[in-house]
């Protein structure tokens, strides 16, 4: 490295979902580059090894008293933020997912400065803290402030961009970086387990997510239904959430509840895309679509809404197809086309797989460093 390396706090969501998947990815892909991240959250994050050189991890604990209906995170956050930037020496704070963290990095920046240290904010919004959660009046002042309070703003892709400038009156530049991913090397028991899931030789359609109403589970299933009448297959659902049930119970009555595999909150995500011929993502709202993104990085066709983010990864005709929002029947006519012949499947693959080497780490991180370097050198 010839710049001197950086010394980063990352603030973020622990938990499954997009924008703690993709907090947690960069920060190891600055800590393997020789810069130092502190990863400041309630939880370890999923996918962080903090034993792991340049890493650390700063746990936020809210102290409950008798007087809180709730607890006030944002206070313990942004006290955490602070201290951390003074002990550690942080000169950046990037916080993912504004609600709340770019407003407690707002008021962890303030109380710094009265002790004489200026650290720039980096904001990267993601999806639902703008699309749905931002916009919700108890929260849009707050966010609209704290974006325009923001040192650097990212968005995770063109669609994001322009929804949060038609929607808040944000005055600051957003400068999209999309999303990114690490592309597959394929597992060793990769027969094995194909043989384990689908010992007749059906397809493997996959679905991930946390299972909200914006991912349209129905539709998931519905889709896989239409494709299952005409091709053997089952159908992999991966993650929790509000609507696992439905899926199941839907399944249920539409009898093919025994071709539906959940494997829950499972870390295995990988190694069952490795064996996944489809990935389903009918969302209603995807500002990115990392799961998808993720699907192609394996070789796994996508078919997908038009919802968000989705066209800018996914390439209609090419890498999978696009359907209008609730549109099973396209879905499964799309799906079909896909799996109808083993040369169309394998151009699909190819051509996901190409689609998303675009979006590696190694490219998307660089685009990060320098955003950083360009935040300090105009502080
Ligand atoms: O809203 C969610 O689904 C969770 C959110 C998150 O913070 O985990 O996901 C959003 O961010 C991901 C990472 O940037 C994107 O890939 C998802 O498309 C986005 N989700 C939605 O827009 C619904």
């Amino acid at each position: 490295m010839s710049q001197k390396p950086l010394r980063i706090g990352v603030v973020c969501y622990p938990t499954y979902g997009g924008s703690g998947v993709v907090a947690t990815e960069l920060g190891k892909f600055m800590a393997s580059s020789g810069h130092t991240v502190h990863f400041i959250t309630y939880n370890q994050p999923v996918r962080l090894d903090i034993l792991k050189e340049n890493i650390y991890y700063h746990e936020v604990n809210v102290e409950d008293y008798p007087l809180f209906q709730y607890q006030p995170y944002e206070l313990a956050l942004s006290s955490k933020m602070v201290d951390t930037v003074l002990n550690e020496g942080i000169e950046l704070l990037h916080v993912h997912y504004a609600i709340p963290h770019a407003y407690a990095a707002y008021m962890a920046r303030e109380i710094l400065k009265e002790k004489g240290v200026d650290i720039p904010i980096i904001t990267t919004l993601h999806g639902t803290d703008i699309t749905l959660v931002g916009k919700n009046p108890s929260y849009k002042p707050a966010v609209t402030f704290s974006i325009n309070h923001s040192n650097k703003v990212t968005s995770v892709s063109e669609s994001l961009r322009l929804e949060t400038l038609s929607s808040f009156p944000v005055r600051k530049d957003i400068e999209v970086i999309p999303n990114f991913t690490d592309l597959e090397t394929e597992p060793d028991d990769k027969g094995e387990m194909k043989a384990n899931l689908a010992p007749k030789g059906e397809k493997l359609v996959t679905h991930v997510s946390n299972f909200r109403k914006v991912k349209r589970i129905d539709d998931v299933v519905n889709t896989f239904f239409g494709i299952s009448q005409k091709i053997p297959s089952k159908l992999i659902l991966i993650g929790d959430g509000p609507e696992r049930q439905k899926a199941e119970d839907l399944g249920r009555s539409l009898g093919i509840v025994d071709r539906l595999i959940f494997l829950g909150r499972t870390r295995e995500v990988r190694r069952v895309l490795a064996v996944s011929d489809l990935f389903l993502l009918p969302s209603e709202k995807e500002s990115f679509g990392l799961a998808a993104l993720e699907a192609m990085a394996a070789g796994v066709p996508v078919v997908s809404s038009n919802a968000g983010g989705l066209p800018e990864i996914n390439q209609h005709g090419k890498t999978g197809y696009l359907a209008d929002i609730g549109d099973v029947d396209a879905m499964v006519r799309f799906g079909l086309e896909v799996l109808s012949e083993d040369s169309v499947h394998q151009q699909f693959r190819e051509a996901a797989f190409a689609q998303a080497s675009k979006f590696s780490i190694d490219k998307i991180g660089q685009r990060y460093i320098e955003l950083y370097r360009n935040a300090l050198s105009a502080g």
